[in-house]
């Protein structure tokens, strides 16, 4: 196969190919005598919003990040506001070397509607600190809502001096799309870097030419395999994943009730007074409450169907549920995250009892409240 010269697809990063257009990287000849060459792939995503994404092999990912930490250049580090834990890069001062990092939290605008910004930086820098993250400097956005974008370019351009900015982040956190606002509202650059709804678009380095003859570099993601997004059905992200703020849904529990979250997750308020609990989840998530003592019975007479997603022709592919059990004493309040479907929030401060059956090896973790 030739690659012609190397050169790159300037959405996603691929080496361009002319001779197999069903291997990744393929472009008409035609295509190739255009200012800027964009592979099929993402032609079609762009046009069709097509779900052609690719898992991005993680040893690449690891050498990109090793040879950052070998040369002088600012990190950006992006995490999504809705899989805080999920999306986090733990370790990553180990790679980047003394290069400073910036973390900005996207996607703010998922929060509900009456949120106080300070106090979701407070949550951030706090829980930042608590999972072992140095950073220089944390700032919030949303890059799809254009919020907080002038605290992120006034950040990158303090640390930046005049080195490069790669941009990394676990897949679909929104990387390309903030760069895509960086080149839009800041500089008279045409480029336009690929996005998609689905984990998985960027496949290589695109690097972006900046003012000073330094560029800016889109990465691909790191998967994580601990987020529910990597590990289901892609049909089935339309539901999990919110593009629209979430409005959060309360349940009185008494003692002894369940709640599924489609077929993919189950939370037991297994002993405690009743109190109210509230689900932070994508609004297209059914959510259906039953006893304890019938919920197995329930799951396995309705998973594929009432219990959706995943639908049932799907359902095989879906690890079994674990249980993970958390005792929140008097006293105290909590949230129960299940990366990547979102979490609930233990609101009374009476004590609970709680269980949550989620799909082995997703992230389950006990948290100070964010709201
Ligand atoms: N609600 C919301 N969605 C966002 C925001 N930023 C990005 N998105 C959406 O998140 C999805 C992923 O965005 P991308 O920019 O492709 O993410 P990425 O990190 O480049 O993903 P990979 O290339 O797969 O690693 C797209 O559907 C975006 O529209 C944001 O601030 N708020
Ligand atoms: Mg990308």
């Amino acid at each position: 196969m030739t690659t012609d010269n190397l050169q790159k697809c300037a959405g996603c990063g691929v080496p361009i190919q002319t001779d197999a257009p069903d291997k990744l990287g393929y472009a008409p000849t035609a295509a190739l005598q255009k200012e800027t060459v964009t592979c099929q792939r993402c032609f079609r995503i762009k046009h069709y919003n097509e779900m052609s994404t690719v898992t991005p092999n993680q040893d690449d990912f690891l050498k990109i990040l090793s040879s950052i930490g070998a040369k002088k250049a600012l990190v950006v580090h992006i995490v999504d506001l809705f899989d805080f834990e999920g999306s986090l890069i733990a370790g990553l001062h180990r790679f980047v070397g003394q290069n400073p990092v910036v973390l900005v939290v996207n996607k703010i605008d998922l929060l509900p509607k009456a949120i106080n910004v300070n106090r979701i930086l407070n949550w951030v820098q706090k829980q930042a600190k608590e999972n072992g993250i140095r950073t220089s400097e944390i700032v919030l956005c949303s890059a799809k809502k254009n919020i907080g974008f002038e605290r992120v370019v006034e950040t990158i351009a303090r640390y930046r001096g005049d080195q490069d900015v790669y941009v990394v982040g676990a897949t679909n956190v929104g990387k390309s799309t903030l760069i895509n606002r960086l080149i839009h509202d800041y500089s008279d650059l045409e480029a336009e870097l690929t996005t998609s709804p689905f984990p998985g678009t960027t496949l290589d380095l695109v690097h972006i030419p900046l003012d000073d003859g330094r560029h800016i570099v889109d990465t691909p993601g790191i998967v994580y395999s601990h987020r529910l997004t990597e590990l289901i059905d892609k049909r089935d992200l339309k539901t999990v994943l919110p593009d629209k703020p979430i409005k959060p849904s309360v349940f009185q529990l008494n003692e002894r009730q369940s709640l599924f979250f489609g077929a993919l997750a189950r939370f037991d308020f297994v002993q405690g007074e009743r109190q109210s609990f509230t689900c932070y989840v994508s609004n297209a998530l059914t959510i259906h409450r039953t006893k304890l003592e019938k919920a197995d019975e329930l799951y396995a007479a309705h998973k594929g169907e009432m219990l959706a997603p995943p639908e049932a022709d799907r359902l095989d592919a879906l690890p079994p549920l674990v249980k993970h059990a958390f005792r929140i004493p008097k006293g105290r309040v909590g949230e129960v995250l299940v990366s990547g479907l979102g979490w609930i929030a233990v609101n009374s401060d009476a004590g609970a009892q709680i269980v949550v059956h989620a799909p082995k090896g997703v992230k389950v973790a006990l948290r100070d409240p964010m709201i």
